[in-house]
């Protein structure tokens, strides 16, 4: 079977998934592997944060994965459409086309193409459904997308983030690349550094959202802090196709109440018992035996503690803290299940993030990682040094030097895969966009041989809400990074450029259904890497109308201490720094953040800089 046979097959199992009908195959029709499935019932929300939805999602994909050959594989996954929930389902075959071996080289189709209405507003969406009627033969359709909101609510200024399609379909993805629930002794791979990496990969969505915030002249998002606080409203102006309800909104001032599965004292414990750890820098396993939080692993054994993962030393005692939060915030208007009411977007990782408690809630997650950090020694001038490497200059070369312009445009997405229509149905919405620019590094090598430099990029503002310069350790939570990569830096004067688009925290292009069934991008290099990655539209903050200060940061750090096993291959090696890189350990030792991830005791840059360190003022300047 050629690649673009398999690709059909594969895309056939995503189309029109929000009009299967709640028949299920009989049990006795079914294949004997799939008899134990069906728990969570078609039309409900199926949420990766729940326990039990996550339980039976991942005897899925473990079977799935598990299935003797690419046929098998197919059968099974027929077979599993006509029996399990549609969430469940898209996510569990996800999960095992994208580490199948004979997967290798196909995609799953984009999540936003899968289910529109997780993405796009109820009204839009009915409008689509409601010109489809009228659709004169032949006709593509293109509606507009509608605002789910007005500046009553301030919030409403950071829509174009938080709604941003892409931005959620990475969020969604991540997931998937990384489950919770992964079992390297079953799935027969090992996730590197995982833990560490669920903290850093969240730590620096916020680090983003807050740069957005104060380019829209908000102030930095407040954490959320104490179980008990009133919450903000929030309304998605979602609704599930599949179910027919809205996910829910959430009016004003409600606050988290103990659901049926949890807690808020479980919560509150769970709590208490992580913190204690990390104050006494061990943790204990469910074997009662202490381990230490040391620097090498103390942040991936924290990250899957508190997310929790399988990688969990023991769940039982520090329970399930970061997922059932997230459970808990989407169920705060209904939390019992009396009126039988969907949750909230906080309940699926593909809709989480348009909701600013999203943020705070992940905000009050990163201070515990923080506490953990702050528990390390700070970093030494001579863990920081490069002996004879220096940096002498930076610039942003782009229209203007050192200016970057940013600015909305529009795309389209496509609905008739999801929704079941009579023909082409386009939803014409708006994103963030800059301006293409490339970094020009003036590096010094003061020694008599070639040197191997890592370049570690990042960004953060300049001045806080008020215009009073941060301090450098405030600033540090708001430092993102932007790239990092590995060049050679000869004797002498080096000049090294390297383009906006080759970050090494963005994605290059996700194909999407049309094209993936004409064959574009199916391609035998794919892997789970592939489509892993923050959006390239989105690589730097917006900035405002007069031009936002901002310091880029650039360091540049040995490679020959940095690098693990060689270089990462590079097939979908493009987004490393979120996401990892294929069949290889995290391509840097370094602690994921570095140098921005422990306190920092200098006020100013020039206390802290090194020599193969700068800092550079650019400004980013948006216009409508
Ligand atoms: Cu990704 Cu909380 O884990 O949103």
């Amino acid at each position: 079977m050629t690649l673009k046979e398999k690709q059909d097959r594969i895309l056939v199992l995503f189309e029109h998934l929000t009009s299967l009908t709640k028949h299920q195959l009989p049990e006795d029709q079914r294949d004997p592997r799939l008899h134990d499935l069906g728990h969570l019932h078609r039309g409900e929300l199926f949420s990766c944060f729940h326990k039990e939805h996550l339980e039976e999602a991942t005897h899925l994909y473990e079977t799935l994965y598990k299935a003797k050959n690419f046929d098998d594989f197919i059968h099974l996954c027929e077979e599993a459409r006509q029996i399990v929930n549609e969430g469940m389902f898209v996510y569990a075959a996800s999960v095992a086309v994208l580490h199948r071996d004979d997967c290798k080289g196909l995609a799953v189709p984009p999540i936003q193409e899968i289910f529109p209405d997780r993405f796009i507003p109820a009204e839009t969406i009915t409008q689509a459904m409601k010109d489809d009627h009228h659709r004169k033969e032949h006709e593509d359709l293109v509606v507009d997308i509608e605002e789910t909101g007005n500046i009553l609510n301030p919030e409403q200024r950071l829509a174009y983030f938080r709604e941003d399609i892409e931005v959620n379909a990475h969020h969604w993805h991540w997931h998937l690349v990384f489950p919770a629930t992964w079992r390297p002794e079953v799935m027969g791979k090992v996730k590197d550094r995982k833990g560490e990496l669920f903290y850093y990969m969240h730590q620096q969505m916020c680090a983003r959202y807050d740069c957005d915030r104060m380019s829209v002249g908000l102030q930095r998002m407040i954490p959320f802090q104490n179980f008990e606080e009133t919450l903000e409203g929030y309304s998605a102006h979602l609704t599930s196709l599949v179910s027919g309800l809205h996910y829910a909104s959430r009016p004003e001032g409600l606050h988290i109440r103990d659901l049926n599965d949890v807690s808020l004292q479980e919560m509150e414990r769970w709590r208490e018992r992580i913190l204690e750890g990390i104050n006494l820098g061990h943790v204990h396993d469910d074997h009662g035996k202490e381990v230490e939080l040391d620097e090498e692993h103390g942040i991936d054994i924290l990250g899957a503690l508190i997310e929790s993962s399988h990688e969990s030393k023991n769940e039982e005692y520090y329970g399930s803290l970061h997922n059932w939060g997230h459970v808990m915030l989407a169920r705060v208007h209904d939390h019992d299940g009396r009126f039988h009411e969907n949750p909230g977007v906080m309940s699926d990782t593909s809709t989480s993030l348009r909701d600013p408690i999203f943020y705070r809630y992940h905000r009050f997650i990163d201070n515990m990682f923080q506490e953990y950090k702050a528990s390390l020694h700070h970093y030494t001038k001579t863990e920081l040094t490069f002996p004879e490497i220096s940096i002498s200059h930076v610039t942003i070369k782009a229209k203007v030097p050192n200016i970057i312009h940013t600015f909305m445009a529009t795309d389209e997405l496509e609905l008739s895969h999801g929704i079941h229509l009579d023909g082409s149905t386009k939803v014409k919405y708006h994103h963030l966009n800059h301006e293409a620019f490339s970094y020009e590094i003036q590096v010094e090598n003061h020694s008599d041989t070639v040197k191997h430099g890592t370049f570690r990029v990042f960004l953060a503002p300049k001045y806080d809400e008020l215009g009073n310069r941060l301090i450098l350790n405030e600033q540090r939570r708001l430092f993102i990074e932007l790239d990092k990569f590995h060049h050679g830096i000869h004797k002498g004067h080096n000049t090294i450029v390297r383009n906006s688009t080759e970050s090494s925290v963005t994605v290059s292009k996700i194909h999407t259904f049309n094209e993936l069934k004409a064959g574009v991008g199916v391609d035998e290099k794919n892997t789970e890497y592939c489509s892993c990655g923050w959006p390239q539209h989105m690589l730097v903050p917006r900035g405002n109308e007069k031009g936002m200060d901002f310091q880029l940061f650039v360091m540049v750090t040995d490679w020959e201490g940095d690098h693990v096993n060689g270089e990462p291959s590079l097939i979908c090696a493009d987004a490393v720094s979120y996401c990892g890189a294929r069949d290889h350990k995290y391509p840097d030792k370094k602690p994921m953040g570095f140098p921005f991830d422990r306190p920092i005791d200098a006020r100013t840059p020039s206390q802290f800089a090194t020599p193969n360190m700068s800092f550079t003022d650019i400004r980013i300047q948006f216009s409508h």
